[in-house]
């Protein structure tokens, strides 16, 4: 029997029934958890906190929730995350169990040791205290997939400085603008980053963004490429320099519990991204126990791997803190999943022998695209356990992923979070929950979560509606950074002050199991990333020749969803291939490659309404191939049918 057929056999399969060999071995196997969890979830997070963290001085009470949305989370606790992370496993005498197997594009590698990373955090912290930064102040960092990036990363919660990591598929003005909307005083980059054999200078472009930003006091760079970089005399620091000179102890700073963490910035619905506020000791506990528990993670034999890059909060939480706090040895991978060959993921499972792998659904797509034999070539057999997130995964793929990757033996998690919720929020147990393929199943113990109709707010109970969150999580944003108004009007204004607007919709089933489909807001998700449609306008308008433009989501194959702009010139300028790709150039220039539109379609005008606005709901049901919804308030339907005609013309071309 062929692979395509025993998957379209396994597409009969309703659910998949966690083994009897991995219940017997699992974290949690009791489903009385959540009864538990769900009779008191307050005090069943106050437990996690209490059992899994390490306090200087452990927290009396859970929630407070005096003043929602602004709720606080053990809030007389005192802790440190970096000690968490780091002191307390090498003080349990584990210094030597690997941290990181690090792999380097060209096949390099490092094994970076609890007791190493310990020390370079210690020195680290102190040289940016002697660069003058110190508690509350807000520290950049720009940095590809080596590990000082978790130095940095820790080396900031260990003095209370506040991270703000920006992705290093970003370009140098995306992290401009992220340094300024947060007044960072220091900014941590490297001389070049390496993608597919080729180097890119990062710190030159830094240079040019970030020349007159009266904030920024300090550029730390790593020497990691080697290529020539330049430096500003009185502002620039090599990041070695700093390090050896550095003295070598620094205790952690004890921090309250709701003292802040990092920013992370993430797309909204207008072109400003959102600065996530996380703070210490909730964020900890929400990472520290989902990592745990949903990875099942036993840190004596578990070699884990999270194939995201640190710069998505994915990384943040399950690259770094989760893993770190729950002492277990991890796997970073700098490189991309397809050089030097389409096999490097497998190949590093096998080398490592990963036991735990979480991914994205886009780049499983991508390996069902390069085939099943390539897999085959390695052997995967370590494995026990797989994770998605991003983005739905397809029953399809998720099947494929089963069986291929998994052996048919590994139980797949797939979890369902976000930036702003810090941690994951609905996803199977492993050792309990029976899975339905494409179903991020029910909510983590403590987790209220709900559908509800986009009109009414009632509950749906089977159906489809806006996702919500129904009870604080010790791990939620705590605001938007420097916007508390832009917090409450995002998420706290629809259904009230009490419940959380994901801004995802999706479905309920009989089994009360969850159905994300996708966003409910303006905000696209390409290969798992999110981007936000007037950020990526507002990047097209700046080309000299463009009047205007409005980009929507498509469904896509490979990427889940692809960037599609209906673009209009100024007058007397002819539309030709060389401006779609200035175009493209133009959003890679201000938000990065990420984010440049796969479709580039000419107009001579826009749907609007009377009042001015761009309908891009019209937009979007002519890319779907979907009949019209009501163009009643449209100012002049005749636009509509004309860029129909061009959609459909493109589609044909594209066969
Ligand atoms: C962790 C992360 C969040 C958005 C979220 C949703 C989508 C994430 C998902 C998923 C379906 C899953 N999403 N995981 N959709 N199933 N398992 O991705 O954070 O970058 O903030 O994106 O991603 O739409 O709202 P973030």
């Amino acid at each position: 029997m062929g692979l395509e057929q025993e998957l379209n056999e396994l597409l009969e399969v309703e659910k998949f029934e966690p083994s009897a060999e991995f219940r017997a071995g699992a974290l949690l196997s009791d489903p009385s958890v959540y009864a538990e969890a769900s009779a008191d979830p307050e005090a069943w997070w106050l437990r996690q906190a209490t059992e899994l963290l390490d306090w200087v001085q452990e927290p009396s009470q859970g929630l407070d929730a005096s003043n929602p949305p602004f709720y606080k989370w053990f809030a007389d606790g005192r802790l440190n995350a970096s000690a968490n992370c780091l002191d307390r496993h090498v003080e349990a005498g584990l210094g030597d169990r690997v941290a990181y197997h690090w792999r380097g594009e060209e096949g390099e590698e490092r094994d970076v040791t609890y007791a190493q990373l310990l020390a370079d955090v210690k020195r680290f912290a102190n040289a940016l205290k002697g660069i003058g930064i110190g508690k509350g102040d807000v520290v950049g960092i720009y940095l590809p997939m080596i590990p000082e990036v978790v130095v940095a990363m820790l080396a900031c919660a260990r003095i209370g400085a506040v991270h703000n990591v920006v992705f290093g598929g970003f370009s140098a003005e995306a992290v401009r603008e992220r340094m300024e909307f947060s007044e960072a005083k220091a900014l941590i980059t490297v001389d070049g980053a390496r993608r597919k054999g080729k180097t890119a200078p990062i710190k030159a472009p830094v240079d040019e963004q970030m020349g007159d930003l009266a904030s920024l006091e300090t550029i730390v760079v790593v020497r990691h490429t080697g290529i020539d970089c330049p430096m500003q005399e009185g502002r620039d620091r090599f990041y070695d320099e700093l390090l050896e000179a550095a003295d070598p102890e620094c205790p952690p700073e004890p921090l309250d519990a709701e003292d802040p963490l990092f920013i992370l910035y993430t797309s909204g619905s207008t072109a400003k991204p959102k600065g996530i506020l996380h703070t210490t000791g909730g964020y900890m506990t929400g990472v520290t126990a989902t990592h745990r528990y949903v990875f099942d993670i036993k840190p004596e034999s578990d070699v884990y791997w999270c194939a995201a890059d640190v710069g998505w909060v994915t990384g943040h939480s399950y690259i770094v803190y989760g893993p770190l706090s729950n002492g277990v040895t991890s796997v970073m991978w700098e490189g991309a999943p397809d050089y030097p060959h389409k096999g490097v993921w497998w190949e590093n499972v096998a080398r490592y022998k990963a036991t735990i792998l979480y991914a994205a659904p886009t780049a499983i797509r991508t390996f069902i695209k390069w085939g099943a034999e390539i897999p085959a070539e390695h052997d995967l057999s370590s494995l026990r356990l797989l994770g998605s997130v991003g983005e739905p995964i397809n029953p399809k793929a998720w099947l494929w992923y089963h069986k291929v990757i998994g052996g048919e033996r590994c139980p797949i998690v797939d979890t369902w979070w976000q930036t702003e919720t810090g941690a994951i929020m609905i996803t199977p147990l492993p050792g309990i929950t029976a899975t339905k393929p494409g179903s991020a199943t029910t909510p983590f113990p403590g987790v209220g979560a709900e559908v509800m109709g986009e009109s009414d707010g009632e509950l749906i109970e089977n159906g489809k509606g806006l996702l919500v969150l129904t009870r604080p999580w010790p791990s939620m944003l705590r605001t938007l950074y420097r916007e508390e108004e832009r917090f409450v009007e995002t998420y706290f204004s629809k259904f009230g002050r009490e419940t959380y607007l994901v801004g995802d919709a999706a479905r309920r089933d009989e089994d009360g199991y969850f159905w994300v489909i996708g966003r409910s807001d303006d905000a696209v998700n390409v290969s798992g990333h999110l981007l936000s449609t007037a950020e990526v306008e507002s990047a097209i308008v700046h080309h000299e020749k463009v009047a205007e433009a409005a980009v929507i989501g498509q469904s896509d194959e490979d990427t889940g969803q692809a960037i599609c702009a209906f673009v209009t010139l100024v007058a007397d300028v002819e539309p030709s291939d060389e401006l779609v790709e200035e175009v493209r150039a133009e959003v890679a220039e201000h938000i990065g490659k990420l984010a440049r539109p796969k479709r580039v379609i000419w107009a001579d005008d826009l749907p609007k309404t009377r009042s001015g606005k761009i309908m891009r709901r019209l937009l979007r049901d002519i890319a779907e191939g979907r009949a019209m919804g009501d163009v009643t308030t449209l100012r002049d339907p005749a636009v509509m049918e004309e860029l129909e005609r061009k959609v459909a013309a493109r589609r044909d071309e594209e066969g």
